[in-house]
């Protein structure tokens, strides 16, 4: 290596990029939401096909949770915002939540 570059372009084995970290969408369940609704809102903000937002709102009906997707941390967070908006402007108690990968 040319003497001029020694220590200059060389990165240091600590500077590692690291992978981005996701964040999980985890729908709650509750005794008031329609089902309908909410595979509605899987569908809309979620973009999951209606089999596949069937089958979620079913897991959390049944099981308490279930995860809507992986997203950047912003992502997820305007995306739960987004549920929590539909829902109140319809009288639903539906909630999710953001947890890391
Ligand atoms: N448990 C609700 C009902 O029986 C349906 C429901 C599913 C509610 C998923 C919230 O995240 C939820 N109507």
């Amino acid at each position: 290596m040319p003497a001029t570059l020694k220590g200059k372009t060389q990165p240091k084995k600590e500077e590692k990029l690291q992978e981005p970290v996701d964040y999980k969408v985890i729908f709650l369940n509750d005794d008031y939401t329609t089902r309908e609704f909410v595979v509605d809102v899987l569908m809309t903000v979620f973009h999951l096909p209606q089999s596949r937002a069937t089958s979620v709102m079913l897991r959390v009906h049944r099981q308490g949770w279930g995860e809507a997707g992986r997203y950047s941390w912003d992502i997820a967070n305007t995306k739960v915002n987004q549920v929590h908006a539909l829902a109140r402007e319809n009288d639903y108690p539906l909630r999710c939540i953001v947890e890391e990968v």
